[in-house]
């Protein structure tokens, strides 16, 4: 099995500023802990971060025919990309959406979802623990 997690905006900040709300991880911390845990669960992964939204709406059609699931954290894209949810749509390849923090305990304008409708589910509020979380949901998307 192959599963891809994908990173939106200032993803790449992490560890660096507002610990209290993301953690004190780096997205390379992150990865790594990713990468442990899939190594024990027998499933490759492939992990990106991109600023940019047509990047990621490149990574996710790429993805169609060479990963089985997407993890995805779109960040601020969450809250504002239909092409995302367009993308992830178009591929038809099942998707997690994640979220260090708990978007819906926040300002108003983070409730909102423009992905969760196509998504498979939303994991959010469990810091870097939620990357595991997907982690887990994705090698048991099919059970
Ligand atoms: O909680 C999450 O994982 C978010 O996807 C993170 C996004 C935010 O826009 C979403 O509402 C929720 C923000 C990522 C930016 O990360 C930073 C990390 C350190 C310093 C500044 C930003």
């Amino acid at each position: 099995m192959k599963i891809l997690f994908l990173n939106g905006p200032n993803l790449n900040l992490l560890g660096k500023r507002q610990p209290e709300i993301y953690g004190s991880l780096t997205l390379s911390e992150i990865e790594d802990k990713v990468r442990a845990r899939s190594a024990q669960l027998a499933v490759e992964i492939d992990f990106h971060q991109s600023n940019s939204e047509g990047e990621l709406v490149d990574l996710i059609h790429h993805a169609k025919g060479s990963f089985d699931v997407i993890v995805l954290n779109a960040a601020a894209y969450t809250h504002t990309s239909i092409a995302l949810r367009d993308a992830i749509a178009a591929v038809g390849i099942p998707t997690i959406e994640i979220h260090l923090s708990n978007i819906h305990a926040r300002e108003e304008f983070r409730h909102q979802s423009m992905i969760a409708g196509v998504c498979r589910g939303q994991i959010a509020g469990f810091g870097a623990q939620s990357y595991l979380l997907g982690l887990e949901a994705a090698v048991n998307i099919n059970g």
